[in-house]
């Protein structure tokens, strides 16, 4: 990656690039487990974890909350005469940010990019005037689009849904504003291009039709792909489940749901899931179950990398500190075949109250150095086998035989049931929960 973009001031002086200095190092500003270029089951971490800042978190939020207001003054909104100035500057902060940090990729959405104009027309004319502007920025600094997406849910026209909305009218505005997002998306080289549907569910069923709400997402879904793909666009559509928050109810309600929606409507072969940790917590999952979900259905895509806080039921959207979480979240995605077109995005926000410039920083070296040691440990967990070779013994009664003819459909139940009558007392044998549990604990010391 090159050097930050220069000639333009420094929005976060006084720190340099971030660099790797190992688990004992005690500067704050350093990197303890991710070595970018270390390799981990023959592949470079910076391959593996493909990390990308979300540009909405790390240089739109101003850390206001429905309590009080901003406390994070940005330097590159501060210092700009005009609503396109300032997106300029931020432009410039980002990418001094990511190359300091040495994050490979960042996400956005279009409102986050550029500020909406008083029609479609003038907000796609600032948006597509500040895309030229990131593309000389990815060229001169090698940091690249993981994927774009659309702000679909901060206008009060969408207070009633985007794709969902009862509205024919908002349908076409919500439609107009995915084709350009798309079109920035294409024009950037972006590797996927995402929905999170955060309005697209309702509020209440007295005034909902559920099915045509459905079906009205499910086709302009189609009517993305289509258009996207008419363009040559060869990346990959996500889907970002999430139960609720804004909306009572979201369609996109967990993988599992997102999976059915998916494969009902057609689009189960160019979507997959981007799958968040909050997000998993938010639907009673945990991260691990949403990803193991994903990739037993082939449908495994991309990962918004937080944490909630188990303590209270809300998008917290955290930095990740839980090396026992991430070791679990890589050995699902290292099994699942890794990333290809997705990345770790991390969809966090600094709080409220940490106000240095530094913070920014300390929070997503954290959540690297999280991810690295997750990656280091489930490399150990693969590696060594013994968890796999556990499952793999515990359904070995399908290996052979007749379990083997059940299970490729060569029997039927009248015959499964003459079995079951002469095979008498089975089923008394041990999950071995708290020996495998222990076993996982063992990989992640020592890192
Ligand atoms: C909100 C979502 C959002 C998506 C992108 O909860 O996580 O940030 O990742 O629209
Ligand atoms: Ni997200
Ligand atoms: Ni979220």
């Amino acid at each position: 990656m090159a050097d930050y973009f220069k000639g333009n001031t420094e929005y976060f002086p006084g720190i340099k690039k971030i660099s790797y200095e190992g688990p004992k190092s005690d500067n704050p500003l350093a990197f303890k487990y991710y070595d970018p270029e270390k390799t981990v089951g023959g592949k470079k971490m910076k391959d593996h974890l493909r990390f990308a800042v979300a540009y909405w978190h790390s240089f739109c939020a101003d850390g206001s909350d429905p309590f009080g207001s901003a406390t994070h003054v940005h330097p590159w909104t501060a210092d700009a005469s005009s609503p396109m100035e300032a997106a300029e500057h931020k432009l410039d902060a980002a990418f001094e940010f990511f190359t300091k940090l040495g994050a490979e990729y960042y996400c956005f959405h279009d409102r986050d990019m550029a500020p909406e104009g008083s029609s479609p027309a003038e907000s796609e004319k600032n948006l597509m005037a500040i895309v030229a502007k990131a593309k000389e920025r990815q060229k001169a600094t090698g940091v690249n689009l993981l994927w774009g997406t659309a702000n679909m849910f901060n206008h009060p026209r969408f207070m009633n849904g985007a794709a969902t909305n009862p509205e024919f009218k908002v349908v076409a505005l919500a439609a107009s504003q995915i084709k350009t997002a798309i079109d920035a998306t294409i024009e950037l080289g972006g590797e996927g291009y995402t929905f999170w549907g955060g309005r697209e569910g309702y509020m209440s069923l007295l005034n909902t039709d559920l099915k045509r709400e459905k079906d009205h997402l499910a086709m302009i879904l189609t009517m993305a792909r289509d258009y996207a793909r008419g363009r040559g666009f060869k990346g990959m559509f996500y889907i970002e489940p999430k139960p609720m928050e804004p909306s009572k109810h979201q369609y996109d309600f967990d993988v599992e749901t997102v999976a059915g929606f998916l494969r009902h409507y057609g689009l189960d072969k160019d979507f997959r899931m981007n799958i968040e940790a909050n997000h998993a917590e938010l639907a009673g999952h945990d991260f691990f179950h949403e990803l193991e979900t994903a990739a037993s259905m082939g449908l495994f895509g991309s990962v918004d990398a937080n944490r909630g806080d188990p303590m209270n039921g809300w998008d917290t959207d955290q930095f990740p500190t839980s090396y026992t979480e991430t070791a679990l979240a890589m050995y699902a995605i290292l099994r699942a075949g890794g990333f290809t077109t997705g990345g770790l995005n991390f969809d966090a926000k600094i709080r409220r109250n940490s106000v240095d410039p530094a913070d920014l920083f300390e929070a997503h070296i954290g959540g690297m150095d999280a991810f690295a040691a997750g990656l280091i440990a489930a490399q150990r967990m693969i590696d060594d086998g013994k968890l796999s070779g556990f499952v793999k013994q515990r359904y070995a009664s399908f290996d052979s035989g007749e379990g083997a003819k059940f299970e490729k459909g060569g029997m039927s139940l009248q015959e499964l049931a003459a079995l079951g009558t002469v095979y008498g007392n089975a089923g008394i044998t041990s999950g071995k929960q708290e020996r495998l549990e222990n076993i996982v604990n063992q990989y992640l010391l020592n890192l």
